[in-house]
């Protein structure tokens, strides 16, 4: 430990800390704009400058290793004038359209401008107006909203190990964009929405359906049926003021009947349907000297990604959809014909905690009959803003329950949103399908947690499983290279694209890079759907007892012809 003084407070802090750490330990708060705690430490903003006696001119606090005996100010005149005079050059190039952007009220700049008083700017030179790259089906690029922060860049390459995003141009022209500035769809981006979480402003967003939603809610002649990912419950509270970690199922539902949704489904559904296709799949190719590892496939930006990253790997995924397209299949099949509704006008609308999603529910492979399995998908940013557009009090709803039946689901469904949560859920299946006897403990620790890569041995049986469970596609491709190396072997995987798994995705409640410092979103959250699968009377997909009616009324059995061929698929891209 050494001592440093700030703001006349004298301090001890371990020896490795920067100022900016250092400050806000002891409670002082030093504005920042570029800061990404771990992801991007750079000093770009110039935001968080301080005075530091002897030294010459203002320093950078989030890049300055303290030093025996320092002595820091934080709030001289000076620092106070230069902080402003950065703040007004970053918006006199930024378009201010506040009351209209995607942003209003949850824009870190806003909150910044506002907190340090700017009322006017000084420099109100010639902006360049450049257009909004609107061509992915996951994500708007808005170089007009840019500042220039690259927190989106870092989190790209250095969490994804994707890359596609960078600094282009020189001096005044200098922008955020995909190399040549090509448009988002012309990139090998994964539609994950890492970047978006992390903008401050709205320079990327999701690309929004909440149109189309409402249109089809509106067409007397649609039968609209919504369905909600596990981990949207987990996070949608956020955006009504609660704390994180709440979940909040019960409002949710009560929320999207209010907004005009015909039935209310779950998500958690097609987790358990997914374990029983997943689980048998895993056991055939096991037992059938199938391809191994078999690799989880229900996240769409890892799938993405190992289709154009590791596209020798491809048979190693899952044949598997997702629960999501799963619950769509099954909407627009099984429920159609036993309520007599021409699949034709169902509009299946997802919630999802994810902008990777939207790019899913859009893939040729996802379909049947000519029919998308999936019409729309919403973020759970989007849900909560079509809440508020409809007025409703979210905070004073009562509790409701999905509708059946397609919204009874298990604790193995609930906690497929968190790291780990899909291995645990197959593993209490494939456990007790294998022994044929009930589990002592079904909580798999192991695999549960924030560690980037998770790993365990199984018995099954006469059979030793050797598992893996990894979250961010930077994570997926060190164990992928392992296994290419010779150096690991294992016989399931699960890979998750975001760090965290969907708690975290790109489609959730924004968090700002201070909250991001004190807390960390992908624990806070999780423990939401652990609390949840705790709680729950039935905690394993084979006990769901509406999975088995489905099966005992249309798909007959795991893997059957019937499943193949409204549930699975082969990615080849
Ligand atoms: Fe997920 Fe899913 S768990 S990908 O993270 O498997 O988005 O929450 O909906 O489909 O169930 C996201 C979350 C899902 C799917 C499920 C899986
Ligand atoms: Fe990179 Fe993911 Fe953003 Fe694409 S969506 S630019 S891969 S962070």
């Amino acid at each position: 430990m050494i001592t440093i003084t700030i703001d006349n407070q004298q301090i001890s802090v371990p020896e490795n800390s920067t100022v900016l750490e250092a400050a806000r330990n002891q409670g002082i708060d030093i504005p920042t704009l570029c800061y990404l705690k771990d992801i991007n430490e750079v000093g770009a903003c110039r935001m968080c400058l301080v005075d530091v006696e002897g030294a010459r001119t203002l320093q950078t606090a989030c890049v300055l290793p303290v030093t025996e005996g320092m002595n820091v100010k934080t709030n001289t005149k000076k620092v106070r004038e230069a902080r402003k005079a950065t703040l007004e050059l970053i918006l006199s190039n930024h378009d201010r359209e506040c009351l209209t952007c995607a942003r209003n009220k949850n824009c870190e700049l806003q909150t910044i401008s506002d907190d340090l008083g700017v009322r006017e700017i000084s420099f109100p030179g010639e902006s360049i107006v450049r257009p909004v790259d609107t061509s992915s089906p996951s994500i708007v690029r808005d170089p007009n909203k840019c500042i220039l922060c690259g927190r989106c860049v870092s989190v790209c390459s250095e969490v994804q190990n994707v890359g596609v995003l960078s600094f282009t141009n020189r001096g005044y022209e200098t922008t955020v964009a995909p190399a040549f500035e090509r448009g988002m769809d012309d990139i090998p981006c994964i539609n994950c929405g890492q970047c978006i979480s992390v903008c401050p402003v709205a320079a990327l967003r999701e690309k929004e359906e909440i149109d189309y939603v409402w249109e089809a809610i509106d067409d007397p002649k649609k039968h609209v049926v919504v369905q909600t990912a596990p981990a949207v419950r987990a996070a949608l509270g956020e955006d009504f003021g609660l704390e994180m970690g709440t979940s909040v199922t019960g409002k949710m539902v009560a929320s999207l009947r209010r907004l005009g949704f015909d039935k209310i489904f779950d998500t958690d559904f097609g987790a358990d349907l997914t374990i029983m296709e997943e689980g048998y799949e895993l056991l055939d190719r096991l037992q059938n000297g199938g391809t191994l590892p078999m690799i989880t496939s229900c996240s769409p930006g890892w799938v993405k990604f190992c289709e154009l990253y590791y596209p020798e790997f491809l048979d190693n995924l899952s044949s598997c959809k997702s629960p999501a397209q799963m619950t769509g299949a099954i909407i627009k099949t099984y429920y159609a014909k036993k309520n007599g509704i021409n699949p034709e006008d169902i509009y299946v609308v997802s919630v999802m905690p994810c902008s990777a999603k939207k790019f899913e529910a859009d893939r040729e492979e996802l379909s049947h009959n000519g029919l998308q399995d999936i019409d729309a998908v919403l973020t759970t940013r989007e849900l909560s803003k079509m809440i508020k557009e409809a007025r409703i009090d979210f905070l004073k709803l009562q509790d409701e329950e999905f509708d059946e039946i397609l919204g009874e689901s298990t604790g193995a469904g609930v906690i497929f949103g968190a790291t780990g949560g899909v291995m645990e859920a197959a593993l209490r299946t494939v456990s007790e399908v294998v022994l044929e006897k009930e589990l002592e403990s079904i909580d798999f620790e192991g695999v549960r947690g924030i560690e980037g890569i998770k790993e365990a041995t199984i018995e099954l049986g006469d059979q030793t499983l050797n598992i893996a469970v990894v979250h961010s596609t930077g994570q997926a491709s060190k164990v992928l290279d392992m296994i290419k190396n010779g150096e690991k072997e294992y016989h399931f995987i699960e890979v998750m694209g975001c760090s965290g798994g969907c708690v975290a995705g790109g489609g959730q409640p924004y968090i700002t890079a201070q909250d991001r410092w004190t807390k960390d979103i992908r624990q806070e959250r999780a423990k939401a759907l652990y609390g949840e699968d705790k709680n729950k009377k039935i905690r394993k997909s084979h006990e769901n007892p509406m999975i088995k009616k489905v099966y005992d009324e249309f798909l007959v059995k795991p893997n059957s012809h019937k499943s193949h061929e409204l549930l699975h698929t082969h990615y080849i891209k």
